[in-house]
């Protein structure tokens, strides 16, 4: 499987892919997708990711650095598969002007967690801080992920309406997520550091000020997933989990280790 499939070889070989992509737009539902991840909050973290899609499986590849050490980053693809347009915030979305593009300021922009980007089990908003099954970056600052997963043919259909957000800052340069730029409005007892948006990508080619792929679809009413907008997405009990492995990746990782079965 082309899976197991160096990485490198894997980006090398982006540019061929993409021009056949981009020769043949009737197949809009299918094969991979370049997201150049850029910084939020100046947080220095950027990568590149690839999406790609064979059939109703979605491989995800993300290769970024410049995250905070050691700790846990909670991901997602943002956005709506309904055909609503959602991009990435810029630093206009820092409503209360404390430097901070929260969490819950750039969800107008960004919209709501579509699919959590865990490293195991189950991948859904309800996932969207369940850290124990998020990626950590390593002591430099390093992450790779790479998952295959199972989405809905909404979300192959509008896959180019997503984008990809990494999370979690260390606006004071101490190594770790702290109560320095206040709380999280997701969750009191989060740092708003733990939950920030770290850096944010969209599709190459869905061009900003495009339609999105869609984009005249007529729904029918509001969908629960709209209806989530702006309320909090985690759990507490994965909140806490957050808290604690704030920095201390030992922890996330024996946890990760103990459990057997990824399920909920
Ligand atoms: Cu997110």
């Amino acid at each position: 499987m082309p899976l197991r499939l160096n990485r490198l070889a894997a980006f090398a070989a982006l540019p061929a892919v993409l021009t056949l992509a981009a020769a043949a737009p009737a197949s809009a539902a299918g094969g991979a997708h370049q997201i150049d991840l850029q910084q939020l909050n100046d947080s220095k973290a950027s990568g590149t990711a690839l999406l790609d899609i064979k059939g109703n499986e979605l491989t995800v590849k993300i290769e970024s650095e410049g995250l905070v050490p050691g700790a846990p980053h909670a991901q997602h693809l943002h956005g709506s598969t309904d055909g609503h347009d959602f991009h990435c915030p810029s630093a206009d979305a820092d409503k209360n002007g404390d430097g901070v593009v929260s969490t819950a300021e750039g969800l107008p922009s960004y919209g709501d967690i579509n699919i959590s980007l865990t490293t195991k089990g189950d991948t859904s908003k309800d996932s969207g801080l369940a850290v124990d099954r998020m990626p950590t970056a390593d002591k430099d600052g390093k992450l790779s992920y790479s998952r295959t997963i199972e989405v809905s043919q909404k979300v192959v259909d509008h896959i180019k309406d997503l984008h990809l957000v990494q999370h979690g800052i260390d606006t004071n340069g101490n190594g770790k997520y702290d109560f320095n730029k206040g709380k999280s409005e997701l969750d009191p007892k989060l740092p708003q550091e733990a939950t920030a948006p770290a850096n944010c990508g969209m599709i190459k080619g869905a061009a900003v000020g495009s339609m999105p792929v869609g984009g005249v679809e007529t729904g029918g009413g509001t969908t629960p997933q709209e209806e989530g907008m702006g309320s909090p997405y985690l759990a507490a009990a994965g909140g806490a989990g957050l808290l604690a492995a704030g920095g201390v990746a030992l922890l996330a990782r024996r946890t990760e280790r103990a459990r057997v079965d990824g399920g909920r």
